[in-house]
């Protein structure tokens, strides 16, 4: 059966990377996956895509029909992205892939808070799908930024309703030390809450503190720290994949 990958994170979160390295290591262990490119402002594309969004809906095309500058012509150009979904479910079945994994626009809010992620979902398949949502381990070093990104990872959670991960991504850049702190963060809110007590803004500090009880009541899953340079962390995420979607078996069948 086929089940359905989104990656969702901010701006250069890392997203399009971990579409590549995500497909090439879950066909290691001989599963056919099919990439998709729905982000209509992405450059280049690092891997192979069955459907590029490109290919329906032109940026610069966009601009010069409506008299946009590219910020506005990239949320026109995201939401006519609902006009192609059942030709380009059609193109994707057809290869009756066992995952697909979906890239999607840097530009978050235009994909998460307008109509086309939604739409996407209920295009493709409500079920057998789950959402990668990537934190910048970069950025996510300080308890301010950290806390932050709780919580629009937990309005994403709210907005899609399906299976979730919380990935942190780009680890390969953290000192062991820094990696650990961010992990006990997650794992514990009071450890957070105390880094975040000797936080210098007294703005960020007061804000940030105020989110912990409210975080405290979301079920935030535990985080899966990857990097998609040195594949560190590919196992547990491919088997939580899995896991999450009723596939357990794969791994131990095929390795
Ligand atoms: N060190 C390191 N760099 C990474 C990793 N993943 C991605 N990057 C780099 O981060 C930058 C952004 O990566 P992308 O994959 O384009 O991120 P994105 O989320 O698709 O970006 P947008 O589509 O523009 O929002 C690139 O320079 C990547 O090479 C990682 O695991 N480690
Ligand atoms: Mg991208």
């Amino acid at each position: 059966m086929t089940s359905f990958i989104y990656i969702l994170g901010t701006a250069g979160s890392g997203k399009s990377t971990l579409v590549s390295a995500l497909s090439n290591y879950i066909e290691k262990y001989n599963k056919f996956c099919v990439n998709v490119n729905l982000d209509p402002g992405a450059e280049t594309l690092s891997y192979d895509a069955i459907v590029d969004i490109r290919e329906y809906v032109k940026l610069d095309e966009v601009m010069r029909k409506f008299n946009l500058g590219p910020n506005g012509a990239l949320i026109v150009a995201t939401d006519l992205i609902v006009n192609y979904l059942p030709e380009i479910k059609k193109l994707i079945l057809d290869e009756n892939p066992d995952y697909v994994i979906i890239d999607t626009p840097g530009q978050l809010e235009l994909f998460a808070y307008r109509e086309t992620g939604p739409a996407v979902i209920s295009s493709f398949s409500n079920r057998n799908s789950i959402v990668l949502f990537l934190l910048d381990a970069f950025l996510a070093q300080s308890p301010h930024n950290f806390t932050s990104m709780l919580l629009l990872s937990a309005s994403i959670q709210a907005r899609f309703l399906l299976p979730y991960l919380l990935i942190l991504s780009k680890t390969d850049l953290l000192s062991a030390s820094s990696l650990e702190k961010i992990i006990s963060w997650s794992e514990d809110l009071s450890n957070l809450q105390e880094d975040l007590e000797s936080e210098a803004n007294v703005f960020n500090r007061e804000l940030s503190l105020n989110l912990i009880p409210i975080l405290s009541n979301m079920s935030i899953p535990s985080l899966i720290p990857i990097s998609s340079i040195n594949m560190s962390g590919f196992m547990e995420l491919y088997a939580e994949i899995q896991r999450v979607l009723g596939k357990e078996d794969e791994i131990s069948l095929d390795q």
